[in-house]
């Protein structure tokens, strides 16, 4: 429902930045458009959140390294503790971080969830052992393994059927060559809010997939049957049911939008900036324009390529004179997909990246 914007932050979250976040919910607040920050890493006190249940109590981050994490269906299944997994590698990898339903306030049919805008979305340093040095450590998955599932640590709601609320996802297997075990997120030790002590990374697919205090992984022939994952978070046509046979939301569609600037501008030469992103896949580039889409130029890259699943800001100078303008920016990844112009309704407002609906109407006085 929605409602008055709370005033404070809930105590896990105290120490966000409460001016760059439209707090939705105490469980759900995302970044505003123009307070993604100045570099390509989301500040930390910026990043959205989103829980499906309440995060957990702060002990099970007094102890960091004595976390432990099952690991099941490999030749060598093990209990690791965080101290383990520190012994066994350590990478770096940027990634967008995105709710599934980032863009949902865009439907016009009304689905039901948070009316997310453009940010429940960052880019995210994420720094663990790579699934795969783990999972060859242990063997490697068992015959027939074709899922990863993992599930959250949240102690679950008292009465109820623990597979209609617990939070477990199953990934393809093909997620094992980039997915990751992090325990820190921006070079620091990864705060319970974002999943701390530790966190399954699945680099480029949607936020739902990145499960946070994860407790077990195991390498299944079949996805999971909790709820989550088995009507949860997949593509249906408005007014369907959830079913398993509907597209899940794993890998991320290509996507991009404008930060700046908002609701007025210059009169004479103005800079353009914006984010853009590919999922698993690098961008090859991105478009601006400034008449509502008649007409496109290409925009500019900024900062360091952090990688195929980090996003670019972009940036495009523009004159403008006094009037309206619908900023509006479209972009391509390495495949050749770009964003469409509208968007497929779907029930739950999922995957939005209509490059229309994505723009800013601005004035120039
Ligand atoms: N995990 C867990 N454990 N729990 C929960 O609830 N959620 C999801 C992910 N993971 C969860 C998890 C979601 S859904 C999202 S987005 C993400 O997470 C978010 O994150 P942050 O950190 O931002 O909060 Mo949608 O697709």
């Amino acid at each position: 429902a929605r409602g008055e914007e709370p005033k404070s932050l809930p105590d896990y979250a105290a120490w966000k930045d409460r001016s760059a976040l439209i707090v939705h919910s105490t469980n759900t607040m995302e970044t505003h458009r123009g307070a993604i920050g100045q570099g390509v890493v989301t500040p930390s006190d910026r990043l959205f959140i989103r829980n499906n249940l309440p995060t957990p109590d702060k002990s099970i981050v007094a102890d960091r390294d004595a976390w432990d994490v099952n690991i099941e269906g490999v030749k060598t299944p093990k209990k690791l503790t965080i101290g383990d997994l520190k012994t066994m590698g350590v990478t770096t990898v940027a990634s967008v971080l995105q709710c599934s339903g980032n863009g949902r306030a865009f439907f016009p049919h009304g689905a039901s969830g948070t009316q997310w805008s453009v940010g429940a979305a960052g880019c995210v340093l994420w720094t663990g052992v790579p699934l795969k040095t783990v999972v060859e450590a242990l063997g490697g998955p068992v015959d027939g393994a074709r899922y990863i599932t993992s599930t959250g640590g949240e102690a679950l709601p008292d009465g109820l059927d623990p597979k209609t609320v617990v939070v477990e996802r199953s990934v393809p297997l093909r997620a094992m060559d980039s997915a990751l075990l992090a325990w820190e997120m921006n070079d620091t030790a990864l705060p319970l809010t974002h999943g701390g002590p530790l966190r399954m990374v699945v680099p480029g697919y949607y936020g739902v997939n990145n499960v946070k205090y994860v407790k077990n992984i195991a390498f299944t022939e079949n996805q999971t049957d909790a709820k989550i994952q088995a009507s949860g978070y997949r593509i249906r046509d408005v007014g369907q049911k959830g079913a398993p046979d509907q597209p899940s939301m794993w890998e991320m569609n290509v996507k991009s939008w404008v930060t700046a600037p908002l609701e007025t501008a210059q009169n004479g030469r103005n800079m353009i900036y914006g984010v853009a992103f590919g999922g698993t896949k690098a961008l090859s580039g991105v478009e601006v324009s400034t008449d509502g889409g008649k007409t496109w130029k290409s925009a500019r890259f900024l900062g360091p390529d952090l990688g195929p699943y980090a996003w670019r800001p972009f940036v495009m100078a523009a004159e403008l004179s006094p009037g309206e303008y619908r900023i509006v920016s479209r972009a391509t990844d390495v495949e050749g997909n770009s964003q469409p112009e509208g968007r497929k309704d779907n029930e739950r407002g999922y995957g939005h990246n209509g490059w229309s609906d994505h723009g800013v109407t601005v004035t120039v006085s």
